[in-house]
C-alpha cells in the first residue's frame, strides 16, 4: 500500500469544493487515512515547494497558498501516487483533459484546486510535512472486498 499527500488549495477551499472533491477519491475507493485544515505559513511554503523556491514564480505561488486555509489528506490505496496524479491531470487547468478533477473545474495554472505527490521520495517528504505519524489512522474498511479481488495487491 502506497500513500500521498493531498492538499485541497486555497481555491478549494473558497470555492466550496472541498466535498466535491474528496467525495471522488472516496468513490474511487481510495482511504482517506489522516485529514486537517490547516494555514499554510510562508515555511512551510518554502519546505512544500523546495523545488520552486529560487523560481521567478515562486513569490506569487507562495502569496497564494498562503492567501486562505488549506485542507491536507492523506490518501492510501495501491499505485495511489499515480492513480491520484491521474485523477488530478495536467497542473494547468486550461490543458487539464476533462473527466479530471483540474479538468473538470480549474481554468488556470496557479489555481488548480489539489496538489499531489508525484513520487514515493516526494510522498514520503511532504506526508512528514504535514503529519505526524501518529496522525495516521489507517484501517482496513469492511467493504474492501467490493473494491478489489484478494489476489490483487
Ligand atoms: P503539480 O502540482 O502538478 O505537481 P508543480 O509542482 O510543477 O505542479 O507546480 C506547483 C505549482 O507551481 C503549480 N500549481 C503552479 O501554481 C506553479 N507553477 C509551476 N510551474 C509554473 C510556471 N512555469 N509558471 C508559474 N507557476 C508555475
Amino acid at each position: 500500500m502506497q500513500k500521498s499527500l493531498v492538499l485541497l488549495k486555497p481555491d478549494a477551499v473558497e470555492r466550496r469544493l472541498i466535498g466535491e472533491v474528496i467525495s471522488r477519491f472516496e468513490r474511487k475507493g481510495l482511504n482517506i487515512v489522516a485529514m486537517k485544515m490547516l494555514r499554510v505559513t510562508p515555511e512551510l511554503s518554502k519546505q512544500h515547494y523546495a523545488e520552486h523556491v529560487a523560481k521567478p514564480f515562486y513569490p506569487n505561488l507562495e502569496e497564494f497558498i498562503t492567501s486562505s486555509p488549506i485542507v491536507a489528506l492523506a490518501v492510501e490505496g495501491l499505485d495511489v501516487i499515480r492513480v491520484v496524479r491521474e485523477m488530478l491531470g495536467a497542473t494547468n487547468g486550461l490543458k487539464a483533459a476533462p473527466g479530471t478533477i483540474r479538468g473538470d473545474y480549474s481554468s488556470s495554472r496557479q489555481m488548480n484546486l489539489v496538489h499531489a505527490s508525484d513520487s514515493e521520495e516526494s510522498a514520503a517528504r511532504e506526508l512528514a510535512l504535514y503529519f505526524q505519524p501518529s496522525e495516521m489512522c489507517e484501517y482496513t474498511p469492511t467493504l474492501v472486498g467490493s473494491f478489489r479481488a484478494s489476489d490483487e495487491s
